[in-house]
């Protein structure tokens, strides 16, 4: 590879286990890490860099163990340090690396620092956390709304004061101002680096510092700090600086923040993170109000978000590529077609995410085309965003039907049901019950199935992209452009560096879609352009593509 000064993530692709449906390998009914380690050889053969894993932290799974009250430890419902070990030692023997989760915006209300906080306004570490005097009105300290429905505060019984969380009320959100709480979280993540994980993901991280004014009374909500920027730069300080010889990787998980934010995060020169995942392109199709607002999306809105954030960190910072994960809707339900054209819109949109410039994110079942849960009561739904916004709506006085309509297009449920490994019993996923539905496709929808399907087969198709990225410094590293702006069913860009060019073309409707020859100069030759991956098989030099025809031509 030509351009060895690039770092080793711009080649990387990235695959995101949610433990707790990925396998199960105790028959409890719930994943855990016997079951990822069964299932390694899956994995290599994607040819995925990097494993993230979700949460796997003592918990009381308040929040599927986004609720962590100890991290130093494996919840038992996932296995033990020794497993772990085990666990990591077997990825990195397959070539691979073990990135964790870091969730430090807020700790679950059952950690020790939360209950040594909680005890006394004297305590040393009433400062960890952040509270505020109840209201001689009885007002709250502030107007922020939690993302799971209700205020943003608690009133705890023990001093009678206030506590903040923006998550579930078992998630109180931790002071960023306390040095010795940073002091904390630095020494734990340097014991997990010294435990020879690979770098971490890391939860909510713009929410970590509040601006002071949002905390004043009648504030509306949350508003970022520029001490953010501080607090990263510090972490890299006392974390990641001292570690120059090692591989390791850090993504920032950032809802709201934008291009220009971005840019900072991401500049290698400030020494803050690698990448961020951003938010924009998932907000598109929803109220402003409320993700369950469910709005259409317009492709030309979906390309154009994510061009812009092309443009954005073309020269400084660097993109992380993402369509789903474990808090989004299945991305070929949302964004593709999970009726007749299941494989085409799921191969399609895999070549047109993995072609962007960035380090890729699969979340797990997206390498086999799975849809979203079909779900149709809210006994059958697990997530506490779900069933506190089913009450709260409810009580507003929406319609049951309204909301189950919502919550089947938007629940994170969606995306959480277990992965269809077999047409078996529990689609192979567990010897027992599983703890949340399998979706009603698994006999179809599996990865048997779809690996042995073979030009149909979604994981190879997958495989193929995340080897393009491995083998081509174009795909690595070159300029975007996009075409076609404003077409609303054609999805087209180039990628060039130096005398190299790809042109991405993909047809993201269920009609086939004449291309116009105007478009790129590929497409007036005359000689049948090189293909270099595509979906279908047949008819390279025509000038139509197919219902979600995709195909990547170089030139
Ligand atoms: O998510 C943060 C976040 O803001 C959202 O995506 C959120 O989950 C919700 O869907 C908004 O409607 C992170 C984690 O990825 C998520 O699983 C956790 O529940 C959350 O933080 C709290 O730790």
């Amino acid at each position: 590879m030509p351009h060895t000064d690039a770092p080793w993530w711009t080649s990387a692709t990235v695959y995101q286990i949610w433990p707790r449906s990925f396998a199960d390998g105790d028959g409890d009914g719930v994943g855990d890490l016997a079951g990822i380690r069964s299932k390694l050889g899956h994995l290599h053969d994607l040819g995925v860099d990097v494993l993230w894993l979700s949460p796997i932290y003592r918990s009381p799974q308040a929040d599927a163990g986004y609720d962590i009250s100890d991290y130093d430890d494996i919840d038992p419902l996932f296995g033990t340090l020794d497993e772990f070990d085990e666990l990591l030692a077997e990825v990195h023997a397959l070539g691979m690396k073990l990135v964790m989760d870091l969730v430090v915006n807020h700790t679950s209300d059952q950690h020790p620092w939360f209950a040594e906080s909680r005890s006394s306004v004297d305590s040393p570490e009433r400062d960890w956390y952040v509270w505020r005097p109840r209201a001689a009105d009885g007002s709250l300290p502030t107007e922020w709304r939690s993302f799971f429905s209700g205020p943003a505060w608690q009133l705890d019984p023990a001093t009678d004061e206030h506590y903040l969380h923006m998550f579930a009320v078992g998630q109180p959100d931790l002071n960023w101002r306390n040095a010795e709480m940073r002091a904390a979280v630095h020494a734990m993540m340097n014991r997990w680096l010294d435990r020879g994980v690979d770098g971490f993901r890391m939860d909510v991280i713009n929410f970590i510092a509040k601006t002071p004014a949002s905390l004043e009374p009648g504030a509306a909500g949350f508003e970022m700090d520029p001490s953010v920027h501080d607090h990263l730069q510090e972490m890299h300080r006392e974390v990641f600086a001292h570690r120059p010889d090692r591989q390791l990787i850090t993504v920032g998980e950032m809802p709201g923040a934008t291009v220009d934010d971005a840019v900072l995060f991401t500049d290698q020169q400030r020494h803050e993170l690698d990448m961020v995942f951003q938010f924009e392109h998932v907000d598109l199709d929803h109220g402003p109000d409320s993700k369950f607002d469910v709005r259409p999306l317009r492709l030309s809105a979906l390309k154009r978000s994510l061009a812009r954030w092309q443009e954005g960190l073309a020269d400084r910072g660097w993109n992380s590529l993402y369509l789903g994960n474990h808090d989004q809707p299945r991305l070929v339900s949302r964004f593709g077609d999970d009726g007749p054209y299941r494989v085409e819109s799921a191969t399609a949109l895999a070549a047109v995410l993995h072609l962007h410039r960035g380090t890729p994110y699969v979340y797990q079942g997206d390498e086999i085309g799975m849809t979203n849960a079909g779900f149709t009561s809210i006994e059958q739904y697990r997530d506490v965003e779900s069933l506190n916004w089913h009450e709260e709506a409810l009580a507003a006085g929406a319609s049951e039907a309204d909301v189950l309509e919502a919550l089947r297009s938007r629940s994170r449920d969606n995306a959480r049901t277990p992965v269809q490994w077999s047409a078996g019993a529990a689609a192979g996923f567990t010897t027992g019950t599983p703890w949340i539905g399998v979706t009603a496709n698994s006999a179809e929808v599996n990865v048997e199935a779809d690996r042995a399907s073979g030009e149909r087969s979604v994981f190879d198709f997958t495989r193929r992209l995340i080897a393009l990225r491995h083998e081509l410094p174009v795909v690595q590293l070159g300029a975007f452009a996009l075409l076609a702006p404003d077409d609303e069913r054609l999805w087209a860009f180039t990628r060039t560096l130096g005398d190299e060019r790809l042109l991405v073309l993909a047809n993201c409707s269920g009609e086939p879609y004449d291309l116009d020859p105007g478009l790129d100069p590929v497409l007036r030759r005359r000689s049948v352009p090189d293909l270099v991956i595509g979906n279908t098989p047949h008819g390279i030099g025509s000038l139509t593509l197919g219902p979600w025809e995709v195909r990547v031509l170089r030139g």
